[in-house]
């Protein structure tokens, strides 16, 4: 009928032998309040293949963000689910491919470069998350068929695309307190990753996030960012690769300041978090899809950290 939006084309468009695009779409949903957070599961193609590029449809006066994960156990079997707190996204350990949120430009990938998709990639569904804000605009009744297309090839890439997680696991932020600053360090012990794009994560009291490379004691930037931006995933820094005895760190920056209780690491935006991810390529001879760091950085590395880590971003 005419509020619905569900496309009447195949989920599955070839447009040669190699090529084909992906339709990953909410199925005609209307939340009723602010702030739904809505998942929906899609199988991913059963044979190898790329996603090589991601466009972007979203209703851009309701779609907060979307981000799109790779996961093997998607936690509903429904076919769409409120995904705001529990059940979640996935049963499993979910990777993250793709974010897209209001006013950010979107990520592209560098040419020759492919997320690697399929069953032997450890990872059988696709997991759309959309968060609605603003919900007044369904009033008049329509319905919303956010999300993306994938294009995606059958043939091998060159370069893997993938991600680096830094986290921290257990900063606790004190009432009142004006500065506290999560670090986190890894020493990097593989092949050579090229970091393009990176993506900051906090919940409300972080002020600024910033990602580095360390080697033989320099600190290079990869990416800095205001967390109350749209957390999109940014171009990065420069042209860096990462490298077997390099380590990998960054700081989260926060503050207790209007808080009256202890906040520590967790779900609700009443907890923190402290992410800091990198999307990067890797050659595809040896590409290691997700990797993650949840060390905490000694004082003793983190005295050296460039003051620019500091500095909260005014938004
Ligand atoms: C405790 C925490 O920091 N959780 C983050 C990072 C995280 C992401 C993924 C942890 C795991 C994951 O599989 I993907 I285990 C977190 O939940 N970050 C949110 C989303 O879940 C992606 C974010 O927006 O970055
Ligand atoms: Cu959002
Ligand atoms: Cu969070």
């Amino acid at each position: 009928g005419p509020s619905s939006c569900e496309s009447r084309t195949q989920q599955q468009v070839f447009t040669n032998p190699h090529n084909f695009s992906v339709e990953i779409r909410m199925n005609s949903v209307a939340p009723a309040v602010s702030d739904t957070y809505l998942c929906m599961a899609f199988p991913m193609p059963t044979r190898d293949a790329y996603i090589v590029d991601f466009i972007p449809h979203a209703s851009m006066d309701t779609v907060h963000h979307m981000l799109l994960f790779g996961c093997q156990t998607p936690a509903s079997t429904r076919s769409n689910w409120d995904c705001g707190s529990v059940p979640g996204t996935c049963e499993d350990e979910a990777s993250i491919l793709y974010a897209w949120a209001r006013n950010a430009p979107p990520t592209k990938l560098p040419k020759d470069v492919g997320f690697k998709v399929g069953k032997d990639s450890g990872m059988s569904y696709f997991v759309l998350q959309i968060h609605y804000g603003d919900v007044s605009a369904f009033r008049d009744h329509h319905r919303d068929c956010s999300g993306l297309t994938l294009k995606m090839t059958s043939k091998p890439q060159p370069f893997i695309a993938g991600i680096y997680l830094l986290m921290s696991v257990d900063t606790i932020i004190l009432p009142g307190k004006r500065v506290t600053n999560a670090d986190i360090a890894c020493e990097y012990t593989s092949y050579p990753i090229y970091p393009f794009a990176f993506r900051t994560h906090t919940h409300h009291l972080g002020k600024v996030v910033s990602g580095y490379r360390i080697r033989d004691g320099k600190w290079s930037l990869i990416g800095r960012q205001s967390p109350q931006l749209p957390q999109a995933f940014y171009p990065a820094n420069e042209e860096l690769n990462v490298k077997n005895g390099d380590t990998i760190a960054a700081r989260c920056v926060f503050t207790g300041e209007g808080r009256t209780y202890k906040t520590y690491i967790g779900g609700t935006s009443e907890d923190e978090m402290c992410n800091f991810y990198i999307m990067y390529y890797m050659d595809s001879k040896h590409a290691i899809p997700y990797m993650s760091c949840i060390e905490t950085g000694s004082k003793q590395l983190f005295r050296h950290i460039p003051a620019e880590a500091s500095i909260p971003i005014r938004v």
